[in-house]
């Protein structure tokens, strides 16, 4: 089997930028022996930010690409002069795309609408230059701030694609046909099982321009959640849509007994499935005529919407659509999230109070600067540190609250 370029779950690590560190430098000039600190605040370190971008489908991309590293913030510099803000890195995901702390398992966020922002990683504040530090006692402090450090964290991102409709059937049974015959999509069809290996999406236009997404997902079989055939891990990307389209062909021998086995894989795959609406459509009808039809109707699954369809004669694909907007728009539906595509919205600047799943939590306790070249010394310098050392590390820059 080719790899396929579906890709649906990925593992990336991600590392926002450090703050720089604030400027320990004193004015010098002509004629003014005693200029005083004049020292610059370090620049923020970038942040790691995800965007939901419709253009995407799959996670591919990330695969080549696994570690997402932001840069970090430049030093503060002579004359008050602020070091640069280290750059973001802006992850552009599929709609649909769930993200999942990779230590934990912990669910994080999800990505749910086009151009939206979700801010991941806050990289490190920059450190204040010595400017800031002079006192009436101490008028040359020699102590500048670090900046804070970067973070750094692995998460697996999951797709689950986003479709109002979801197409649950045996392989062969007309799926990809249907969504060829009533959206642009042109996914493969072929008369042998599983010639969908990997799911698609379709948008299937309604009346008045109003249009719904169906997803296409490989076929399923019999003990498919004991891994048989491809297995039931595709189930995830009709986890989220609305109604699920249950497809049997008209030459099944045992339509009730066929749709038992998909309802019970999906029952095994996940329980909450159970809830979804669904509907039943009975595919290739036009291999039967009237009075097998009728005789038919007697024999179908109790409490199921049915329609009799043919993907290549057309018939019964309008009364499909409508039963299908009728129970996406049902009230129970609403209630729950379907896909709406909207315009990219405008790269907004991240706002200093904004909130991140990660970041240094600067705000419990008051900041603590000590007070003396002594205490700085003791606190954040190394002896064989030197005086601008960008890579001075925050240690314990709180720890000596209430001194
Ligand atoms: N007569 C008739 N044949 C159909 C109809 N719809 C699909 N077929 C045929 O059924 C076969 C399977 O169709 P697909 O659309 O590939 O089936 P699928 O459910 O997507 O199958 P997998 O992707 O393997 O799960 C093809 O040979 C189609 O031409 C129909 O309405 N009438
Ligand atoms: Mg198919």
């Amino acid at each position: 089997m080719a790899e396929s370029n579906f890709i649906d779950y990925v593992k990336i690590l991600c590392r926002s930028g450090k703050g720089g560190a604030g400027s320990r430098h004193y004015h010098r000039a002509k004629y003014i022996p005693k200029g005083g600190p004049d020292g610059g605040d370090g620049g923020r370190g970038g942040h790691i930010i995800l965007r939901g971008n419709r253009h995407k489908w799959t996670l591919l991309d990330l695969r080549y690409q696994r570690h997402i590293f932001a840069t970090d913030g430049q030093s503060g510099g002579e004359n008050r002069s602020t070091g640069k803000d280290g750059e973001d890195r802006i992850i552009e995901v599929p709609i649909g795309t769930t993200v999942f702390d990779a230590d934990t398992g912990e669910y994080l966020c999800e990505i749910t609408r086009d151009g939206e922002e979700i801010k991941l990683l806050r990289g490190g504040k920059g450190g204040r230059g010595n400017v800031h530090f002079a006192t009436s006692t101490n008028r040359a402090p020699r102590y500048a701030q670090p900046g804070q450090p970067a973070i750094e964290k692995a998460v697996v991102l999951e797709l689950k694609l986003l479709g109002d409709v979801g197409l649950v059937g045996f392989p062969n049974a007309g799926k990809s046909t249907l969504l060829s015959a009533i959206s642009a999509a042109k996914p493969k069809i072929a008369d042998y099982p599983f010639t969908t290996m990997e799911p698609s999406l379709g948008i299937v236009s309604y009346r008045n321009g109003q249009s719904f997404v169906m997803a296409d997902i490989p076929g399923i079989i019999e003990g498919a959640s004991e891994g048989k055939g491809l297995g039931l891990r595709f189930l995830r990307h009709i986890e989220r849509n609305a109604v699920l389209l249950f497809m049997i062909p008209a030459d099944s021998t045992d339509i009730k007994k066929d749709y038992d086995i998909l309802l019970n894989e999906l029952r095994q795959f996940n329980p909450e499935l159970m809830d979804k609406s669904r509907v039943l459509a009975i595919s290739k009808s036009d291999m039967l005529d009237e009075e097998m039809m009728e005789e038919m109707k007697h024999e179908l699954p109790e409490g199921i919407p049915t329609v009799f369809i043919s993907a290549v004669t057309g018939f019964g694909l309008t009364e499909l659509k409508d039963l299908l907007w009728r129970e996406i728009n049902s009230e129970d539906n609403l209630a729950k999230s379907t896909i709406t595509h909207r315009d990219l919205d405008r790269h907004h600047r991240v706002e200093e109070e904004d909130e991140f799943i990660f970041h240094q939590d600067d705000t419990e306790e008051e900041e603590w600067f000590p007070e003396t070249d002594e205490e700085w010394e003791d606190e954040f310098w190394d002896e064989e540190q030197s005086v601008n050392d960008k890579d001075a590390t925050w240690r314990g820059a709180k720890k000596g609250t209430g001194k």
